[in-house]
């Protein structure tokens, strides 16, 4: 009989959209697959894709996991991250759930983010089950992670050496794990501390891409036991059948000659940002596919474009006819894969970098927050890009 696997993702474009892509891998491979949806949302890019995934993917089951919804005492919170919070307290629905599953599960792939679920299932008397995690970022970032709770950063030091691993320069670690009364921090070290309750961490990268990580994590001989660390990138694209807008463009332009600019799917610029991105994309000279995101969170993204950009600036680039700037969703994807693209210039956000890498899009990084310092690292000792890491500070901390 195929083997039932549930699949829960958390929040956010960045972790949705491996989770998509691992259960579309899955359920090619003679699995049935269950999508466990996080309800209500925080964007509604989330809810668009999962619509059109489950319509496109009619096999895999899509089953709602209704959270409940937190209070944040701080209104500036990022909503991703309380959402991180929202599916870990509301774990003990889960198990009702999962066991009403037919036929039983075997399996259940939890997101890095809400990994320390485990802890109040892998306890359950209905749920005996295999756990795996999907790692949503870099084997790099990963190996760090792994060793949080047994860490106490310091920020004077340059270096960090830990035993068995590669040395991570202290000033690419995002400011907030210095911190331990952050939010990402207390979540990330109760995360990382389910890692060895897994049977597997799997992971969208490949050996070649990181391989002296990948070798360390399955060496045996970091100073904590870990799981294996699965490398099974780049993970394939999906079809999807909506049609795409921004390339009627690009199909006019001529091959390698445009940069396609994007900073991921939850960074809010601000306009003397867009003035000086834009500015600086015209003094270029080169092409551009700009996509531009204003708000953290796309519902509430409804200033016009020429507000955003200023009218004389996209007069401009209009008038130059150098660039376009868009502020929808695009298929990131499809714009990679297309002949005209020649580079991407990119916040250096995991799944963008695979997404690069996989089509051998080389990189300009602008890192900003998070993982990404350490996703730019990676990028730029593979080969694939530059990044410009002297003087650049964090664009917003965690
Ligand atoms: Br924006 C945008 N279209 O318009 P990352 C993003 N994407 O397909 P992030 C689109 O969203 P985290 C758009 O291809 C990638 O798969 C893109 O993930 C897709 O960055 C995903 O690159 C974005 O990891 O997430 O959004 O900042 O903070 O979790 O890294």
């Amino acid at each position: 009989m195929e083997p039932h696997i549930a699949l829960l993702p958390s929040a956010g474009m960045g972790h949705l959209m491996p989770f998509l892509r691992l259960a579309a891998m899955l359920a090619s491979r003679n699995c049935k697959v269950t999508l466990l949806t996080a309800q209500p949302t925080v964007s509604a890019a989330e809810s668009n894709h999962l619509n059109s995934f489950i319509s496109a993917h009619p096999h895999i089951q899509r089953l709602d996991f209704q959270v409940v919804p937190l209070q944040s005492s701080n209104p500036h919170g990022d909503p991703f991250f309380l959402q991180f919070e929202a599916i870990i307290r509301s774990v003990h629905l889960l198990p009702p759930l999962l066991s009403s599953l037919s036929p039983p599960i075997s399996a259940l792939f939890l997101d890095i983010a809400a990994a320390t679920c485990i802890d109040k299932l892998a306890d359950h008397p209905s749920l005996s089950i295999s756990y795996y995690i999907l790692s949503t970022t870099s084997a790099r970032f990963f190996s760090l992670i792994t060793h949080l709770p047994h860490l106490t950063l310091e920020s004077s030091c340059e270096n960090l050496k830990l035993h068995g691993l590669p040395s991570f320069s202290i000033s690419n670690i995002p400011p907030a794990l210095f911190n331990p009364q952050n939010l990402f921090t207390t979540q990330l070290i109760s995360n990382a501390r389910a890692i060895s309750r897994v049977k597997g961490v799997v992971s969208n990268t490949f050996h070649w891409f990181e391989t002296e990580t990948i070798e360390a994590l399955n060496s045996g001989k970091t100073s904590i036991t870990l799981p294996q660390f699965l490398p099974i990138g780049p993970f394939k694209h999906y079809e999807d059948p909506e049609k795409s807008s921004s390339l009627s463009w690009l199909d006019e332009q001529p091959a390698k000659s445009v940069v396609y600019v994007s900073f991921g799917s939850r960074t809010a610029m601000s306009k003397d940002q867009i003035k000086e991105i834009g500015e600086g994309l015209l003094k270029s000279k080169q092409k551009f596919l700009w996509v531009l995101k204003s708000a953290i969170v796309d519902k509430v993204e409804e200033t016009e474009l020429q507000e955003l950009v200023g009218r004389s600036l996209l007069e401009k680039i209009e008038e130059k006819k150098q660039g376009i700037v868009v502020k929808e969703w695009v298929k990131q994807e499809e714009i990679l894969t297309h002949h005209a693209i020649g580079g991407f210039f990119s916040h250096c956000g995991w799944n963008s970098a695979m997404e690069a890498a996989q089509r051998g899009v080389p990189m300009l990084a602008w890192t900003l927050n998070g993982d990404q310092r350490f996703n730019a690292e990676v990028v730029e000792k593979a080969g694939l890009g530059l990044w410009q890491n002297i003087g650049v500070g964090w664009v917003r901390d965690w």
